[in-house]
């Protein structure tokens, strides 16, 4: 954090780091240039937002007529209850997991650098979803230049490798490399998880430093590897991502995504009901840990938030129709009736 700075700004920079939505993070982004006190200290940084401005504007105008940028777009807007990206090498069986986990029909070829442009996809976990972003490689000759950018609004990482390939031994720090000169880094920790490992504080004073939660997934179990081969990996490579061993192949541990991902991210999941009316019990809202009532209110409408009262709440850690202030924490599986 560059000294000097105003509250003023400070807010517009927490404000930034908590906005997923693409045209909601480029509002952020104006206000911290229009707050950011404008001296010799600050030029980094005031240059690091005026790049990050022209390419989320760029994203949002959306291909450029007869530009290098044409075609879909690189950038795939959240949905679900959290986002998650493909990262891995080349051939590791990315998108041959894409589309067993989500039904996708992402290209999927026996040679590497198949995959050349963003596909998201929907994978079901009980009442909700979690959406999957198939990416193309990264590797120590390759990257995607726009592949950061699509990374921004992710909540996590999958981090695919095919354990049978002694390769993968060089290509993830290659990957962690690449990222991290892109300030984007692949964390051990995830939020519902105790650490594996001391968590190093982190430098926290760049607001464009991305730290995304991973997961790393042994793919091609199919192929018989030495059962310990993850270990080993961890154990040479130094880290303790949380694992799950898997064949896009034969099926073998698709089913531990979506349960350790409901988990790791600390999803809740809120039904809303009107006043007089029966519940909406199919589709809930999904918030994390530590989330409020106002927080799911905002969700349903921003309105509605601004004109909450109070709620009632059904749910393990209330009586039945309990009234609450906007405050309240909600739990998994709460029912909630928003009064104005
Ligand atoms: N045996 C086996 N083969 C797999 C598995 N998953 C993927 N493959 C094969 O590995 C090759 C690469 O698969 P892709 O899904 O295209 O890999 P990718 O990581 O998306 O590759 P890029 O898009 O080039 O990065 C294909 O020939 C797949 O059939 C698996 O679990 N077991
Ligand atoms: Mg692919």
């Amino acid at each position: 954090m560059p000294t000097n700075v105003t509250p003023e700004y400070k807010k517009a920079e927490e404000a930034y780091r908590k906005a997923r939505e693409p045209r909601e993070r480029l509002d952020c982004l104006r206000e911290m240039f229009r707050t950011i006190p404008k001296h010799k200290g600050t030029e980094h940084l005031q240059a690091d937002i005026k790049t990050r401005i022209k390419q989320l504007t760029e994203e949002l105008a959306g291909p450029k007529k007869g530009g290098r940028r044409t075609g879909p777009s690189l950038v795939v807007h959240p949905e679900g209850a959290a986002q998650l990206c493909l990262v891995g090498p080349p051939n590791a069986g990315k998108s041959s997991l894409h589309q067993q986990l989500t039904g996708s029909h992402s290209d999927v070829g026996p040679y590497p650098y198949t995959t050349q442009l963003p596909a998201p996809g929907m994978l079901p976990y009980e009442d909700i979803h979690f959406q999957l972003v198939d990416l193309p490689p990264v590797s120590g000759d390759f990257m995607e230049p726009w592949l950061v950018n699509a990374l921004q609004p992710a909540d996590g990482v999958l981090l695919v490798v095919d354990i049978n390939d002694p390769d993968c031994l060089e290509q993830v720090p290659t990957i962690l490399g690449r990222l991290a000169e892109k300030k984007v880094f692949l964390a051990t920790t995830w939020p519902g998880q105790a650490p594996t490992e001391p968590v190093e504080p982190s430098e926290t004073d760049d607001p464009f430093r991305l730290e995304l939660p991973t997961v790393l997934i042994a793919n091609k179990s199919d192929l018989d590897p030495d059962p310990e081969e993850v270990e080993i990996l961890e154990e040479l490579l130094g880290l303790r991502f949380p694992t799950l061993t898997m064949s896009a192949k034969s099926g073998d541990g698709l089913g531990e995504l979506g349960p350790f991902l409901f988990r790791a991210l600390e999803i809740v999941r809120v039904y809303t009901k009107t006043p007089g009316n029966p519940a909406d019990n199919d589709k809930p809202f999904t918030v994390r840990r530590g989330s409020t009532v106002f927080d799911v209110a905002r969700l349903v409408h921003k309105d509605i938030a601004r004109g909450l009262k109070f709620a009632r709440v059904w749910g393990a850690d209330v009586f039945d129709g309990q009234q609450v202030g906007p405050e309240h924490l909600v739990s998994d599986g709460d029912l909630v009736e928003l009064h104005l």
